[in-house]
């Protein structure tokens, strides 16, 4: 008995020179959201993912300029810039301008005149931007080029063959490969063959008998979380879908609006409320040692020292209260030889085997 109240009366005399910082590891977690665009309006829409939900709309404008449709949509890697494809009502050519969105600080502006007829946009990784145009009607072939974000300008770079209405492209994150889709009656996906000659060199990816072999492509994007294509066909109904790399296919629902561009933000967000901690860890840093105690003695007895993140980690004996008692408990279990062993969850992260008034307002970062 004695050994652990002269124990205790060291660790207040550290604890009184001056407190311990918290240093718990917090996790972010990730989600995605989708961005679209469509041809009807000058309205970038955000909507939840997998779900659909509509989060925000955000439309762009232009001071001084009418906007007569936009399509084609791709995020910048580095940036999280938008770009997108615009058409103004000044402009007595029918072809579009690239525009860039700064969705952050509610700006758009015009890069420059696109200059050919571009249907839809993606970024490789490197942040290269490229375009892909419908199919010339002389030709039968779309072209495929980069574009410049100084000038918005093309340069050629291949030629696709042609498809009967709808073109889009996009690149996986997984592979850092592009995937092209064309095609209204003669829907067609295909990926660029590694070993080709050119990006327009493909390899077919088959989805005969799936519903997206009888509508026309109206945009794709890479979901990079889950490794997927987005897919929006068409119509109205089931006009939504997620494509894997080698052809399956799994329908999302519908989009309520004629989206022609899509691009997948991803966004790092605190990772939800977890119901996992580790008994004895009063300091959230996954582990149990004398840390603990002083961390525990500072929030109970200095004013001015941070609290317990998670009360249930440093309520060490499990009585449901937070107290001298647990501080006690800890360092006879850490340093007293047939003392009672901390109760679960520990030594691995667990829930609370018995329901208590305490609550884990910051939740460690357990595995
Ligand atoms: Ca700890
Ligand atoms: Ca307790
Ligand atoms: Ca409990």
């Amino acid at each position: 008995m004695s050994f652990r109240i002269h124990l205790l009366l060291a660790l207040c005399t550290i604890v009184g020179a001056g407190g311990i910082s918290l240093d718990a590891q917090q996790g972010n977690c990730f989600i995605s959201r989708l961005h679209t665009v469509s041809f009807d309006d000058n309205i970038i829409r955000e909507l939840e993912l997998p779900g659909l939900v509509e989060v925000s709309t955000f439309e762009i404008i232009l001071p001084g300029q009418d906007i007569n449709g936009v399509r084609g949509l791709a995020i910048q890697p580095s940036t999280g810039h938008l770009f997108t494809l615009c058409f103004l009502a000044s402009n007595p050519n029918n072809t579009p301008f690239l525009m860039e969105i700064d969705l952050l600080n509610a700006s758009a502006l015009i890069v420059g005149p696109a200059v050919l007829d571009f249907v839809d946009l993606a970024f490789d990784l490197d942040g290269t931007l490229y375009g892909v145009t419908s199919t010339d009607t002389a030709t039968n072939l779309a072209q495929f080029c980069e574009l410049s974000l100084i000038t918005g300008g093309p340069s050629p770079i291949c030629d696709f063959p042609g498809g009967d209405g709808g073109e889009s492209i996009g690149f996986k994150e997984s592979d850092q490969r592009l995937y092209h889709a064309a095609g209204t009656s003669d829907v067609r996906f295909e990926r660029e063959n590694p070993t080709g000659t050119s990006a327009c060199s493909t390899i077919n990816i088959d989805i005969s008998g799936t519903p997206l072999a009888d509508g026309r492509v109206d945009a794709i994007c890479d979901w990079p979380s889950e490794d997927l294509f987005l897919w929006k066909k068409e119509g109205s109904g089931s006009n939504f879908f997620t494509v894997s790399s080698t052809g399956g296919v799994e329908s999302l629902g519908s989009l309520d609006h004629p989206a022609n561009g899509l691009a997948v933000v991803v966004i790092a967000t605190p990772c939800p409320p977890s119901d996992l901690f580790l008994r004895g860890d009063a300091n959230g840093d996954l582990g149990v040692n004398i840390a603990d105690a002083v961390f525990l003695l500072n929030s109970l007895f200095v004013p001015g020292s941070p609290e317990v993140p998670c009360s249930d980690g440093g309520d060490v004996n499990d009585d449901g209260g937070l107290n001298i008692a647990d501080a006690v408990y800890l360092l006879n279990a850490l340093f007293v030889p047939g003392s009672s062993p901390i109760p679960d969850p520990n030594p691995e992260c667990g829930e609370d085997p018995t329901a208590d008034g305490l609550d884990c307002a910051t939740p460690p970062a357990c595995p």
